[in-house]
């Protein structure tokens, strides 16, 4: 069996030794350097490969995502169509993901940058501390990472609900679904948290007229995909006092261009695409047993539709 790992972000010996020792009989072999025959290559580890790219190997028997996101592949005309694609979902990614979510609610719940500037300026005072029952967050996108990072806060006793396609049962967590029921729990979001796939249907979804549906200083943390945001929609909510702030992880450009009027907002806090990374040693074992399961003839697990974006 031979892997091709198509990456120019993702270092690869890590994967290299992670995936000799779950498979000792599995070729790695690093694009471009390493590609040989390409008839020969039965499985491609892709992030963001170049357009056209994969349709150049007739033998692939499964495309695995390096990323719980397959926006990158969907994006290519030219993926075949005949070859399925599969999404990773793994413990430490879902984990990362949940940590990065609760670091920036408690972060907001608990003033932690009122707190900070405060402190730089030499000022001893209390903000007054808030319920976290009363704290209502958000989370558009109940799947393996926004249902997790749900999840998680009710734990914290956080009012939790989510938006999703269809209808969820998690204990805690109030169930909103499709389009008619997304204002009502856009209104009770004070903390709306972004986990969606970028798809048609959430391709700038947190636009003026959604804002504008959140209560008066609501506060956004998008650690989806940059193009769920229209960027001057939030710019001009954050400016008009409708968001009181915003976490930022992804970007419409990645690296976010340095003329980027994010860069410089005081409102706006942001992080270079890092809420969640890939952690080779714990995503090699699923990656493995994709890889066992073709070969066995069973689909790959989280085998995506290729047309609906997730
Ligand atoms: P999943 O596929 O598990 O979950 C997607 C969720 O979005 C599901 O609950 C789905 O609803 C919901 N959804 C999809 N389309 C719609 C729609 N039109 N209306 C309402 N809800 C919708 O994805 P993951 O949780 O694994 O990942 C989510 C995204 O997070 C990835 O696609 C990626 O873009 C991003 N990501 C970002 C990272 C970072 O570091 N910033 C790291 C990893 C991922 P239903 O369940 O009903 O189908
Ligand atoms: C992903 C990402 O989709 O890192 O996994 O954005």
């Amino acid at each position: 069996m031979k892997l091709l790992f198509i990456s120019t972000e993702d270092r690869a010996d890590p994967w290299r030794k992670a995936l000799r020792e779950e498979l000792p009989d599995l070729e790695f072999r690093l694009w471009p350097d390493e590609v040989g025959a390409r008839e020969e290559i039965d499985y491609a580890l892709a992030w963001k490969p170049p357009a056209g790219e994969l349709r150049k190997y007739p033998n692939l028997k499964a495309i695995l995502s390096l990323g719980a996101g397959i926006d990158h592949l969907a994006a290519d005309p030219e993926l075949p169509i005949s070859v399925p694609v599969s999404r990773l979902v793994d413990r430490s990614l879902t984990a990362g993901m949940t940590e990065y979510v609760l670091y920036w609610v408690i972060h907001y719940h608990r003033n932690m940058g009122r707190y900070a500037k405060m402190m730089s300026e030499g000022i001893w005072e209390h903000i007054p501390q808030h319920d976290p029952r009363l704290r209502r967050v958000g989370v558009l996108g109940l799947g393996q990472l926004g249902g997790d990072a749900a999840t998680k806060l009710t734990l914290l006793n956080y009012d939790v609900a989510g938006w999703s396609k269809s209808k969820k049962e998690m204990p805690g967590v109030q169930s909103f679904f499709g389009m008619d029921m997304l204002p009502d729990f856009l209104a009770r979001s004070d903390i709306l948290v972004c986990l969606l796939p970028i798809t048609s249907m959430t391709k700038g979804i947190i636009n003026s007229k959604n804002l504008a549906m959140l209560p008066k200083g609501a506060v956004l943390i998008n650690c989806a995909r940059g193009a769920h945001v229209i960027d001057k929609d939030l710019i001009k909510a954050l400016n008009s006092g409708q968001l009181s702030g915003a976490t930022l992880d992804v970007f419409h450009a990645e690296p976010l261009p340095h003329d980027h009027p994010y860069w410089v907002h005081p409102k706006i806090k942001l992080t270079p695409h890092m809420a969640s990374l890939t952690v080779p040693q714990s995503a090699a074992a699923y990656i493995a047993e994709n890889i066992r399961r073709v070969e066995r003839g069973i689909p790959p697990l989280n085998t995506v539709n290729v047309q609906a974006g997730y």
